[in-house]
């Protein structure tokens, strides 16, 4: 049976379930390059061209594999601008007979695909995407009868299911978790290695001219361009980041420095999330050097569980709770996003770096995304609609099923607490303690209320009062409703009228 392969953008692998048993005699593969998906929200330009090139080298390889590849690019004269309408194309031209596709990364993709039968009147497969260690029906089954999930436990079920860091007794180590030797403040004098850079090839080139053209309103800078855009070079980054920042990755896990966006990040969550690289063997490479003691076990569990915790989890809850899950609105914020997350003019110090990287790499890493971006736009009540969409277009590892979690549950507790025990909220000091953007701030990080005063100080605490009758029962937060109720009553007006006055002019930021 004549058989169309279709593979998204972000299915650049080459075991994915859906070329499994391709007949490279008479299967057409799919690939194309459309508008709607680079326009749904206007992507920073950097994700367009990576993704863009990165899929023209995927089929390069397929092609030189002897498979018959489709590939439609942006600018091919009959694009017809849809994931649906090229279907429709390729199955008219090629009398295609049946359809195979693997599940996609997102919920409205898959609603395209689910009525493709009808519409093309032919079968179509929706395989489940064995990439993942954990498919969505396994999660459902973890989650049963569960009234709220925390990733601790289901990520020791993963640790064992796939064998990682365990031996005969339990957990390596005697323990499942090392965060308490993690998390230091920055010192001075670090030495950071350079993230990966390659040269952009004659490929690469053709797609920044595409998007210089084609996509010049969108948010980012498009150059320089270094990232990764082969399997073979995103193994290269991925080495690097074993062999050379590995080792350090826990220890400053959550520090940030002004002007090193990079830290001892790994940065492949856009390979490991396009396909070019595997969970699984990013967690093996890592678990291999705790082996040969060039890594420690802090460092090493720490990175393993932010692949087999943290990311699977977060697939887990997009695919139990979606579509509901994009609506959830728990504290009814409805503030829109001032303009400084696009432009970086704000006097808050630690806001207009956090921006300015992510303008520049479309890239920042985890701690600059909760407690910074993230954390501000919590206790300021900014609309989770607004905020999604922000994370969703800004960086090049942004795709609907981590990006929602992260945002709807992890930073704005949107989900009223069923992916977090209690809201990521944090005054000033907490960037004080694990950055040093503080020294170079306009605003004062140790003055608490008043015109020099750190604006998360005050809004941290309004933010409490605010919510009061939604989080007041959250016994994590008891403490803090306590200490809030002992202050006297000049301070906390000192904090409602700050925050007035700051929230009122919230969309005058600029430097
Ligand atoms: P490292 O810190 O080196 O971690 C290694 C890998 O672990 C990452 O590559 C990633 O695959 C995985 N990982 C770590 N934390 C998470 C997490 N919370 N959820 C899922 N995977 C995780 N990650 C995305 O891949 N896409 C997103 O759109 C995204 N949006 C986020 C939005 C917010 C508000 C927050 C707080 C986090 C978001 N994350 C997202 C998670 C995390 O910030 C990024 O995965 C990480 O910064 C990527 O950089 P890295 O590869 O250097 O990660
Ligand atoms: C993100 C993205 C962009 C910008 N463009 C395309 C594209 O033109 N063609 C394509 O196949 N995929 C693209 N993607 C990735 C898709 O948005 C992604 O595959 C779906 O959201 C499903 O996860
Ligand atoms: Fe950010 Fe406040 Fe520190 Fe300024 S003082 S950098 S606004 S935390």
């Amino acid at each position: 049976m004549k058989t169309l392969r279709f593979i998204l953008g972000d299915q650049l692998s080459q075991n994915i379930s859906s070329l499994r048993d391709c007949d490279k005699s008479n299967d057409i593969i799919l690939m194309c390059e459309v508008m709607a998906e680079a326009t749904y929200v206007k992507h920073h330009k950097k994700k367009i061209a990576f993704l863009f090139s990165a899929m023209r080298h995927f089929a390069e390889e397929l092609e030189a594999q002897g498979h018959h590849v489709r590939y439609i690019k942006l600018d091919d004269e009959h694009n017809s601008c849809s994931f649906t309408g090229e279907v429709e194309r390729a199955i008219k031209k090629h009398t295609i007979e049946q359809i195979i596709v693997t599940y996609p990364g997102e919920y409205r993709v898959l609603q395209d695909m689910l009525s493709w039968g009808k519409r093309f009147g032919m079968p179509v497969e929706i395989r489940s995407d064995d990439r993942f260690l954990c498919d969505p029906d396994e999660f459902v089954v973890w989650a049963e009868g569960r009234k709220q999930l925390r990733m601790e436990y289901f990520y020791r079920e993963m640790r064992k299911k796939h064998a990682v860091l365990m031996n005969d007794d339990g957990p390596e180590g005697g323990q499942w978790n090392y965060d308490a030797e993690n998390r230091k403040p920055p010192k001075e004098g670090l030495t950071i290695p350079a993230t990966y850079h390659s040269e952009p090839d004659a490929i690469t080139q053709e797609v920044m001219s595409l998007v210089a053209e084609r996509f010049n309103d969108h948010f980012g800078d498009l150059e320089p361009f270094h990232f990764a855009v082969t399997r073979d070079q995103a193994l290269i980054a991925l080495r690097q980041f074993i062999e050379q920042r590995l080792s350090q990755f826990g220890d400053y896990q959550d520090a940030m420095i002004e002007g090193e966006p990079w830290m001892y990040h790994s940065h492949i969550s856009f390979y490991l999330n396009c396909g070019l690289l595997l969970p699984l063997e990013c967690v093996q490479a890592a678990e291999q050097a705790y082996t040969d003691q060039k890594a420690p076990l802090n460092a090493v569990e720490g990175f393993i569980r932010q692949i087999i915790g943290w990311r699977e989890y977060m697939r887990g809850i997009y695919w139990l709770k979606m579509p509901d899950y994009a609506k959830q609105n728990f504290f009814d914020a409805n503030r829109k996003l001032p303009g400084f997350y696009w432009t970086a003019k704000t006097k808050m110090n630690c806001l207009h770096h956090c921006v300015k990287e992510t303008r520049q790499n479309a890239y920042a890493h985890h701690i600059q995304r909760l407690m910074v971006l993230g954390n501000f736009a919590l206790i300021a009540g900014i609309d989770p609609t607004h905020v999604n969409a922000w994370f969703l277009i800004v960086y090049a590892d942004a795709y609907e099923w981590v990006e929602l979690p992260n945002v709807s549950g992890m930073i704005l507790f949107a989900d009223g607490g069923y992916l977090a025990s209690k809201p990521y909220a944090a005054g000033g000091s907490y960037i004080n303690k694990m950055s040093d953007y503080c020294k170079n701030c306009d605003y004062k990080v140790k003055q608490k209320t008043g015109p020099d005063a750190c604006p998360f100080n005050y809004l941290y605490w309004d933010f409490l009062v605010r919510n009061r009758d939604r989080l007041a029962s959250n016994h994590r937060l008891g403490m803090m409703y306590k200490t809030y109720d002992r202050m006297g009553d000049d301070k906390k007006l000192a904090i409602e009228q700050d925050s007035k006055q700051f929230l009122g002019s919230l969309y005058d930021q600029k430097i």
